[in-house]
This record gives structure tokens, sequence and C-alpha cells, in this order.
């Protein structure tokens, strides 16, 4: 049947990932650049986005789901506004503000924690759409605390590295613990 004449399709194929949970190694590597944008890549974009929704959080990064490469996708218009997806690729930071901004942030990969992050309260990132254009985005309040929170992700850095290590390592061994008694592994 012709995609144009069965709206739901592109939906009923978009897929749910699993999002890797903290410590995994794999949340702690580098990203790889991408080169251009293509189905594949658009398609990993929609599950994101299908993952991030059903969770429920306001952003995901790749590494998040295991593909290290440079991609995030945010979206935090609240539960009664309409969707307001932004996907961005190879996302860098060409402006911070000298004013900071805290925020009180969580993870889908860090839990049941949360916890204050100081961060620059505006920022302007630069990013490569779904089509390949490059855009850049003035960013403020939330916003920018979650395209940082997100791009430090491509970086293999979580929120909880910007806490006090006795804070960090709190949070971890409880992961470590809950993680333990969900599966009963000696790991
Ligand atoms: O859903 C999320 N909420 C959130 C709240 C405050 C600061 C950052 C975030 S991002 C988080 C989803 C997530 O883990 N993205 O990587
Ligand atoms: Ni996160």
């Amino acid at each position: 049947m012709d995609i144009r004449l069965q709206p739901d399709l592109r939906k009923v194929q978009m897929a749910k990932l699993p999002i890797l949970v903290a410590p995994d190694p794999r949340l702690k590597q580098t990203a790889a650049p991408i080169g251009k944008v293509d189905d594949a890549l658009r398609r990993l974009m929609d599950d994101m986005l299908e993952t991030m929704y059903v969770a429920p959080g306001i952003g995901l990064a790749a590494p998040q789901v295991g593909v290290s490469k440079r991609l995030i996708v945010v979206d935090i218009a609240k539960e009664d506004e309409p969707k307001a997806p932004i996907c961005m690729v190879n996302p860098e930071l060409v402006w911070i503000s000298d004013e900071d901004a805290t925020y009180e942030e969580g993870c889908l990969s860090v839990p049941e924690h949360y916890a204050e992050v100081v961060r620059p309260a505006r920022v302007r990132v630069r990013f490569v759409d779904r089509d390949n254009v490059v855009r850049e985005l003035d960013a403020d309040g939330l916003l920018a605390t979650v395209v940082q929170h997100e791009m430090d992700h491509l970086d293999g850095i979580l929120f909880i590295d910007h806490l006090t290590s006795l804070k960090r390592n709190m949070i971890l061994r409880k992961l470590t613990k809950a993680r333990k008694s969900a599966t009963g592994s000696a790991l």
C-alpha cells in the first residue's frame, strides 16, 4: 500500500529502544561525528524520539541507546502542548553566556536520582538538521540545560559527573545495587 494512504505506518514502524543505565562503559565513550544524514539516520532519529516520548523524557542522546554517534533529540513541550521535536546532528556550542543557571536534573540513564547542576544559562548551538541543513539555535531556560545535558552524553559525561565525587559515587553504588537485585547477577 502507498505509505501516503497509511499515515499511521511510519508511527507503527517506529521502535522503542532499550536505554542503557549507568554504570555502563558505553555511556563513558566519546561519540563519533556523523557524515551525511541518510534514511537510516532519520530512522534512528524517529526511534529515539519514540523512545524519549515513551520513557518519558525531554531529551535523549544516541549513546544512551548504545549508538556512539553525535546525535541528540529534544522536546521540552509540556503534555498539553503540541509536540516540538528537535533533532540535532553534530551539535556544537558556538556561544555560552557568562551567566549560569541551576536546574534540578535527572537522566534516563541514571534512573530515580535527581540533583542540581550549574551550567551556562544561555547557549547558541550549531547543528545539522534532518535535511542536512546547518542551523543555529539560541536556547535559554530549560532548553539550554537539556541541550547541554544531551551534548555532554556525546562526550561520555553524565550529570552526576558535575557533582562531588561523594554524591556521584553514592548514586553509582545505588544503581549497581539496584541492578544486582533486579538481575540476581554477581556483577
Ligand atoms: O528527561 C530528562 N529530563 C531532564 C531534566 C532536567 C535536565 C535534563 C534532563 S534530560 C532527561 C532525559 C535524559 O536523560 N537525556 O539524556
Ligand atoms: Ni541524560
